[in-house]
């Protein structure tokens, strides 16, 4: 049970540019104590409703008379905000996650930040296409696209990376004029309510950028998405919960972006850097307590460096701390939540009926202080599955991986391609030819060489099969957030 104080602050929606209270409060748990850090407040279909209203009533007003160029400028003004604000945006981050302060520090805020820059800068330098078009009669016409918004966006978003995730939808979709209602995850709802202070002293007009707390079915999650005046659903989540969005907006058939889940496989070659691989599967596995949708659950090694490796990553494991969320030197903090622990705990259970060697972990840290009542898991590995084996098929979304030898390069691809999903894959190697060769042959939608989560914010985003639907990033973000509209001229 979640043990709080009497007297937490609460946290609001904001509609039409004011925080309002909900009819109802839920917890807002700081998972590295188990104390109860704030209250709340979630709305009811009715604020979802004035929510959308708000936002629509913004495209018939200031917001949608803007121009690209005054967009662009305003977007700027909120990654200045929050830059200013960055020791606050970290405190929020850290306090609802739970995850390292140095974390939170070097990737969450920044791409914040980062996100709003990236897609002004974008949206003012893109042009569109246009074709001198041959007719009959020898006159011809001009065909020209103008891109225009699709409207509402309803934003749904997970706790994992919250306002990384947030901010990574919220900035395309308000560079292409649209307004925004966004429902954060119930688990993490402080720094979408902080973005709309930001958004406040930004200058954004009123109802472009709303947020509704709650949950999924039956609360604002579904509500938003059921809403009859929302255009377009994009949405960052769970492969399951993704289904069952889709089956909400079929009745309306709203155009949807999904950014789901993955059992992702890293590939570790003899021929790779080897401490360079080691470092590197040990973050594509463990940072932020595995909880990164990108993460390496599934790590194939040739055969003859397999024993070696194994140990090796077993050091870089046992060599992380621990602990306190706030202090500079933790690398690795608590699961999200109770619940989410008794999920990854079933799952080490699972991984030992299966046959699994436990090479590391496989259990809860103590501590001896007030961290005993957060959330923690030890950082696990994993030997001696089947590739049959539940724990090697399924998305477990913990500081845990799976490693298994390959004789062959054959085998290696055939391996990290056995899986309903396909969002990221790793592979480390020395040998230029076979990075690109193998690169290719992956069944995902991004494939790092020699890195993992290395961003260029202009590229490509997603996954296929389970792992979602649709490509964000660079332009692609700019076309999904958008609606081009072909005009023909006869000349
Ligand atoms: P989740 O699917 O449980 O919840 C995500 C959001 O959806 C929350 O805001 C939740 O309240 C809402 N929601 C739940 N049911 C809903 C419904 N029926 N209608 C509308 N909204 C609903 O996911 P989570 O547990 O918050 O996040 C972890 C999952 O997200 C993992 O599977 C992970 O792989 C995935 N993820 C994917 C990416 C990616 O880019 N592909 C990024 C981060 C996380
Ligand atoms: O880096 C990104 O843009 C992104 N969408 C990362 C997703 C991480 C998943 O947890």
């Amino acid at each position: 049970m979640p043990r709080g104080s009497s007297r937490v602050k609460l946290i609001q929606n904001y509609v039409d540019g004011n925080f309002v209270s909900g009819k109802s409060r839920f917890a807002d748990v700081n998972p590295a104590t188990g104390v109860v850090i704030a209250e709340v407040a979630e709305a009811d279909k009715e604020q979802v409703d004035q929510a959308v209203q708000s936002a629509r009533k913004a495209l018939r007003g200031d917001w949608g008379r803007k121009s690209v160029s005054e967009r662009a400028a305003h977007l700027h003004r909120v990654a200045d905000a929050i830059e200013k604000r960055f020791d606050c945006f970290v405190a929020a981050e850290v306090a609802d996650t739970g995850k390292p302060i140095a974390l939170a520090s070097r990737l969450d805020v920044p791409r914040a930040a980062a996100n709003f820059r990236v897609f002004a800068n974008l949206l003012q330098a893109s042009g569109l296409e246009s074709f001198q078009t041959e007719t009959p009669d020898g006159k011809g016409a001009l065909n020209y696209a103008v891109r225009k918004p699709l409207g509402v966006v309803g934003i749904i978003t997970p706790w994992n990376l919250p306002l990384l995730l947030l901010t990574w939808k919220v900035a395309p979709a308000l560079a292409c004029g649209n307004s925004v209602v966004v429902k954060p995850s119930e688990e993490t709802p402080a720094t979408a309510t902080l973005l709309a202070e930001v958004m406040q002293e930004a200058g954004i007009p009123d109802g472009a950028y709303n947020v509704v707390h709650g949950f999924g079915p039956n609360s604002a999650g579904e509500f938003l998405t059921q809403h009859p005046n929302v255009n377009a659903v994009t949405f960052t989540g769970e492969s399951a919960t993704g289904a069952a969005i889709m089956r909400t907006v079929a009745a309306s058939v709203k155009p949807v972006s999904f950014e789901l889940g993955g059992k992702n496989a890293a590939i570790v070659f003899e021929d790779c850097d080897f401490e360079e691989a080691v470092r590197g599967i040990s973050e594509a596995v463990f940072l932020n307590t595995g909880q990164v949708c990108l993460c390496a659950e599934r790590v194939y090694v040739q055969q003859n460096i397999f024993d070696r490796f194994v140990e090796a990553l077993k050091r870089e494991a046992e060599s992380l701390r621990l602990g306190a969320p706030m202090e500079s030197t933790t690398q690795l903090g608590p699961l999200i939540s109770s619940q989410h622990r008794d999920k990854v705990l079933s799952y080490y259970r699972l991984a030992r009926e299966e046959g699994a060697i436990t090479v590391s972990g496989g259990g809860v840290p103590e501590f001896g202080t007030e961290f005993d009542h957060g959330f923690y898991v030890q950082p696990t590995i994993y030997t001696g599955l089947a590739e049959t084996a539940r724990c090697v098929k399924e998305e477990i979304f913990g500081p845990v991986c799976h490693v298994a030898p390959f004789a062959s390069e054959e085998e290696a691809v055939a391996m990290a391609n056995d899986t309903k999903y396909g969002l990221a894959a790793s592979i480390w190697t020395s040998n230029l030819k076979r990075g690109h060769r193998v690169a290719q042959q992956m069944n995902v939608g991004i494939t790092w060489v020699n890195c993992w989560f290395l961003r260029d914010l202009r590229t490509p985003f997603g996954g296929v099969g389970l792992s979602g639907i649709g490509r964000e990033g660079g332009m692609h973000s700019l076309n999904f957030y958008s609606e081009l509209n072909n005009i023909c001229i006869r000349l």
